[in-house]
């Protein structure tokens, strides 16, 4: 799968994706990530890329040429099946959202700065508007890459143990049960004993149960998601 981002500020974008489960994704060919800076397109050798709004008010809008003429370019290549603007006005994002979006071939993330983007590059090249929660961060850039994050360890053949993406948090509109490490006994706590049994089938449906219990005690709201 291959992900272009158009961004401001590409240096928000270089760590999150060299360690870990996001570098070995690229390493092994599942994921290819393609960071580019919007001031590759500036309208100016002062690498201008917003402006002022109509009708006043404080806060610069990014224009549409410079992300017009990103968009065509890279579209070039061939088409994104997916054209996603980072966006708090946009849908939550969910894992079913995840899912789904780790299916597609080729998309294209922009993130917005500032005021946001002019209003007519949503109209005509935006296919999907993305928020990742009710609050307000400073770019789109830090969302970009959680939603990045996100959909590139539930690509296949990324995460080594195949069930692992499967088990996590809301796979199954459920939460994920308490895990347990060595040593079996720490200051005073000890594992559930049921976890040194080595039955594989009590074990599962004690997780079960937990996940069940904590998913009822902390969001409800999940159980019945479709
Ligand atoms: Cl996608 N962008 C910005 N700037 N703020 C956000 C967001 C996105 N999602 C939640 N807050």
């Amino acid at each position: 799968m291959t992900i272009e981002i158009i961004c401001a500020v590409p240096e928000l974008l270089q760590s999150p994706f060299e360690h870990s489960i996001m570098k070995r994704a690229q390493e092994r060919g599942l994921l290819s990530l393609k960071i580019h800076s919007l001031r590759k397109w500036a309208i100016n050798k002062h690498g201008q890329i917003d402006d002022y709004q109509y009708g006043g008010g404080a806060g610069m809008v990014m224009m549409c040429e410079p992300l017009a003429n990103a968009i065509d370019e890279l579209q070039q290549e061939g088409k994104f099946d997916e054209i996603i603007f980072m966006t708090p006005d946009g849908k939550t994002f969910d894992q079913k959202q995840t899912n789904s979006l780790s299916l597609k071939n080729r998309i294209l993330i922009i993130c917005g700065h500032y005021k946001g983007i002019d209003q007519r590059i949503r109209d005509l090249y935006v296919t999907l508007e993305i928020s990742i929660g009710d609050y307000v961060l400073s770019g789109g850039e830090l969302a970009a890459a959680v939603i990045v994050d996100a959909i590139g360890r539930v690509i296949p053949g990324v995460i080594n143990d195949e069930t692992s993406a499967l088990t996590d948090s809301f796979q199954d509109n459920l939460l994920a049960p308490p895990v347990y490490s060595r040593p079996a006994e720490f200051r005073g706590l000890e594992v559930p004993p049921v976890l040194l049994t080595g039955d594989p089938k009590k074990v599962e449906q004690w997780r079960l149960e937990q996940a069940l219990a904590r998913t009822k005690e902390r969001r409800p709201d999940i159980l019945d998601k479709e």
